[in-house]
């Protein structure tokens, strides 16, 4: 890591090197802020170029920094001392320019960016706000819209969209860069300096903008804290100096850095990046070439899969047992590209070229030559087995063969293969072409190839892969089972469904769990021969009412699948609750969350006491990337080191005796709480 200085004809060339991401570290900032007090003081500088080596400029603050004591020179200084230089600083972009490497950027005179590079403050991403004069810098750029809009929402733009909105001087091709930003900074020399600060003629905005950006984005906001202070810090921009500005701007930012929700998000950007890693596979571990994709089952599930690859350039060889299957699935394919053409979210011409690579056919014998094949047919065992027969005598050596199974267990399937150790689980969540998570279930025999290889595929088609072991329901579904098992008991025992189902969505989650029912539909894995109805949810499926789909289910619905309370409902689990013997009672708000929360810490516990995921931030990743856990909550392991492990365990023994029968308190659990300890 360093920061190297050079100066080539009167242009001091200040290049940072310090890799993975060039992150303004200490050394980075104090490297920096040496070579501006030499820009000062040499007489033979006349003016200054800031790049970087390797793949990208700043990428931002060193987030690894973040809960240390600071360490001088802070980033604002470090800017204002680049801003207030009496000799033109052009900034060199290239890359993906993000945080506070743009607010390094918006420091400077010039900004010269590679064509095809990105420019963003994600920092809202993180919980926090541009906290290094970004919310004061760049509205005086590009305008108070174009800045609420980078700040609040943090997703980058491209290079060439910030050069139409002038936050970007010139374009440069990638290789001829650096040569451009010295030519660009020479011919500077000598020319009144604009200082970004100083600028105000693009920051007057009618009154109400910023209510009604807040308003228009309330449903993606909901719930978090810092898009709201990114428009307070905007807001300050268009209302006071540049130094007031910079003054609320970092009150803002330091509140929200001492907060929860930061420390939440900060710990899943870290999270997601370490779930990636397999701690007992070699890091060279040789992969499997995937060029060719084999999926059996045109369904949901089968054709969401099929989507996935197809729209990451991969062909795909779809196998269906029925023409009239077959065409409905490829038909269901075509009629999702279609909507999101329509959206303007792909070109048509995207569509067209994701559909070539599709390949439908009603013979298995067409997977002989595929590299990976994904069965997502009926979850059932029986079924299961035989696909996995079949497929092992037809598909060629070396192949994966995966299973899209969500709970059964994968040894026994890649046990009726005469190749165990290229069988392995990747369970895909519905709709699986747009939920971001997979499980990668790794089985007793798959092999470090097909795991390493598994895991390089789950990036390329944008999922979040994590890796579990062979269990029912392996990470996520085995802790929602305890979940759903507490609400079917609340409202036993008083709690209303809907009362179930608010508490959830208060505390964050986009529905509660008998929505949730109603939206998959009651009748999931319901025997309509059964005879005695064991459940409320059979009388329910029994009455014909099977969830949105009819209409009712827990919920009435109106014809806009808008979901109301029944009475009739109410009636139903009262009289079955009587004849089971349930003594009603008033329950409260609170202990409806401990009750469907607890025994999820609980339950993932044992799953790391077990083995089945590598650490607590996988399971985090798991919940939030697969079943909506508020992502400012970290996820429901991060969440109980913030309650505290004791809480937690007090809580379960509070409730030992309304717990379902036969619930035992996980020993890491009880570990945790009475050392003080913590999961993550
Ligand atoms: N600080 C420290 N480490 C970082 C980092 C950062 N800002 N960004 C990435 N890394 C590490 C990451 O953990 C991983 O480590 C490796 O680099 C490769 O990352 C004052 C306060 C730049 C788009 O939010 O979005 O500036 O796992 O796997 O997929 O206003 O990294 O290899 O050990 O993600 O090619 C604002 C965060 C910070 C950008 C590259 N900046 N980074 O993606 O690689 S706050 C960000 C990213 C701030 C100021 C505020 C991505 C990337 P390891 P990677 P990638």
């Amino acid at each position: 890591m360093n920061v190297n200085t050079q100066i080539t004809d009167g242009v001091l060339v200040v290049v940072s090197d310090n890799p993975p991401v060039n992150a303004l570290s200490y050394a980075v900032r104090s490297g920096l802020l040496a070579a501006i007090e030499t820009a000062r003081t040499d007489p033979a500088v006349k003016a200054v170029v800031i790049a970087c080596d390797g793949r990208t400029f700043h990428a931002g603050a060193d987030i690894t920094e973040f809960g240390k004591p600071p360490q001088a020179p802070s980033l604002p200084d470090l800017i204002e001392e680049i801003e207030a230089l009496d000799k033109p600083v052009v900034a060199a972009l290239h890359g993906t320019t993000l945080g506070g490497g743009l607010e390094v950027a918006l420091g400077a005179h010039y900004r010269i960016a590679a064509a095809g590079s990105k420019l963003g403050l994600p920092e809202v991403k993180l919980g926090l706000l541009p906290g290094a004069g970004g919310t004061q810098r760049l509205p005086r750029l590009v305008g108070v819209e174009a800045a609420l809009g980078m700040i609040a929402k943090g997703d980058p733009i491209s290079a060439e969209t910030a050069q139409d909105l002038g936050l970007v001087d010139k374009l440069a091709a990638p290789d001829a860069l650096r040569d451009s930003a010295i030519a660009l900074a020479q011919e500077m020399i000598g020319q009144p300096i604009p200082r970004t600060g100083a600028r105000t003629d693009k920051l007057s905005t009618d009154r109400d903008a910023f209510d009604a950006f807040a308003k228009a984005n309330a449903r993606r906001f909901r719930g978090l804290e810092a898009p709201q202070a990114c428009i307070e810090a905007v807001k300050a921009a268009t209302e006071t100096s540049l130094e007031d500005g910079l003054k609320t701007e970092r009150a803002l930012f330091t509140q929200l850095m001492t907060g929860d929700q930061s420390a939440a998000l900060r710990h899943l950007f870290f999270a997601e990046r370490a779930a990636a890693k397999i701690d007992d596979v070699p890091k060279d571990t040789p992969r499997i070439p995937v060029t060719k994709v084999g999926v059996i089952g045109g369904g949901t599930m089968g054709g969401g899969i099929t989507m996935n690859f197809l729209s990451a350039g991969v062909p795909v060889t779809l196998v269906e047992r029925e023409q009239d299957a077959l065409d409905r699935g490829v038909a269901t394919i075509r009629k999702n590209y279609e909507a999101s053409a329509a959206k303007g979210r792909l070109t048509e011409q995207q569509v067209e070229q994701a559909m070539a690579l599709l390949t439908p056919t009603l013979e298995m014998e067409a997977l002989s030559d595929c590299d990976l094949v994904i069965e997502a047919v009926f979850e059932l065992m029986k079924i299961k087995k035989e696909v996995f027969s079949r497929l092992d005598s037809i598909v060629k050596p070396g192949a994966i063969l995966a299973t899209n199974t969500s709970y059964l267990n994968v040894d026994e399937i890649a046990a009726t293969t005469s190749r165990p150790e290229s069988v392995v689980g990747l369970h895909f969540f519905s709709p699986a072409n747009i939920m971001k998570l997979l499980e990668i279930v790794r089985g007793a025999k798959t092999s470090d190839a097909v795991l390493a290889t598994a895991m390089d595929l789950s990036r390329k088609i944008g999922k979040v892969a994590v890796v579990s072991g062979v269990c029912d329901g392996f990470i996520g579904n085995r802790m929602l089972a305890q979940r759903q098992g507490e609400a079917n008991s609340l409202i036993l025992e008083g709690a209303k469904p809907w009362d179930v189902d608010r508490v959830l969505v208060k505390f964050g989650l986009p529905m509660g769990p008998f929505q949730m029912a109603d939206l998959a539909g009651l009748d999931i894995g319901w025997d309509p021969d059964t005879t005695a109805s064991s459940t409320v949810r059979e009388i329910l499926c029994e009455e014909g009412r099977r969830g949105q789909k009819t209409q009712a289910g827990f919920y009435d619905y109106d014809a806009n699948r808008r979901g109301v309370p029944s009475a009739h409902v109410e009636e139903v689990i009262a009289q079955f609750a009587e004849k089971a013997g349930y003594a009603r009672r008033e329950i409260t708000d609170q202990e409806i969350l401990e009750r469907l929360l607890y025994p999820m810490v609980n339950e993932g516990a044992k799953i790391l006491d077990e083995g089945i995921a590598q650490r607590a931030s996988d399971i985090d990743v798991v919940w939030v990337y697969g079943y909506g856990w508020p992502s400012y909550r970290g996820g429901p392991m991060f969440w109980a080191d913030q309650i505290g492990a004791k809480t937690v365990l007090e809580g379960l023994e509070r409730h030992a005796d309304r717990l379902a029968e036969g619930f035992e308190i996980s020993a890491r659990l009880r570990q945790t709480a009475e050392t003080g300890g913590a999961f993550n």
